[in-house]
């Protein structure tokens, strides 16, 4: 990195960004649960990518450690990831967030319609965060991954193999992830069937 006062000044204003989305956030899904007397929320992690998880990034893609390159090529140096039980309740959220005033969707991916080739399921959205310092107002961007707590075991799984093996997976581990990821999708669809049969239930007992 050429300037570190340069690398300051971002770093505050990931800072900033992190915090507005996640007051931002907690007050949409608080309000979300006043009025539907539901959470659909497990847990939420949140983080500013490190500096060496940057690197690496932007080599990987070919591009020098610049603040330039940081702030137009890494998408996710501000990440949330929010984790919850059931597949419906990724698509509320997505919903949720993306009628929010102050949060303005720019990128969607569904991974979870469409996963990736390893078996990666999630839903990401890319959104831009305002954030109010002394010059002024600036727009800040971020991820948001929102998947569900099987994907998220996966996930998690994954990401240790991945440091490992330092992105050179044996191939029989890899076929055994992709099978798991199939797996998970099932799971979490017959979890699904399972609540909203149990719903369906409950509300015919409210009628009687
Ligand atoms: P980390 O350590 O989580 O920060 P972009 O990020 O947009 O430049 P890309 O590849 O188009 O590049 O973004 P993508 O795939 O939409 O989202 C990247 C992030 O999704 C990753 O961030 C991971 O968090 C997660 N992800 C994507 N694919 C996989 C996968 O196969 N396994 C796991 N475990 N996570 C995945 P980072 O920066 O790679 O990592």
């Amino acid at each position: 990195m050429e300037n570190s006062q340069e690398l300051d000044s971002l770093l505050l204003k990931y800072t900033a960004a992190l915090k507005t989305l996640e007051t931002q956030l907690s007050i949409l899904l608080q309000d979300f649960e006043y009025k539907n007397n539901y959470n659909p929320v497990e847990h939420i992690k949140s983080r500013i990518k490190s500096y060496d998880s940057l690197v690496k990034k932007l080599i990987n893609k070919g591009y020098e450690v610049t603040a330039k390159n940081i702030e137009e090529q890494v998408h996710d140096m501000v990440g949330i990831r929010i984790v919850c039980s059931f597949l419906s309740d990724v698509y509320k959220i997505v919903e949720i967030i993306e009628n929010s005033d102050q949060i303005t969707v720019h990128d969607k991916k569904d991974y979870i319609t469409n996963p990736k080739d390893t078996g990666y399921s999630s839903y990401h959205l890319l959104v831009y965060v305002p954030v109010y310092l002394i010059d002024g107002v600036t727009l800040v961007e971020a991820e948001i991954q929102i998947r569900t707590v099987a994907m998220d075991f996966w996930a998690s799984l994954d990401h240790k193999i991945t440091y490992k093996f330092q992105g050179k997976i044996p191939k029989e581990i890899k076929e055994d992830m992709q099978h798991c990821a199939m797996d998970i999708h099932a799971l979490d669809q017959k979890m699904l069937n399972i609540n909203n049969q149990m719903q369906i239930i409950k509300d015919d007992q409210e009628v009687i």
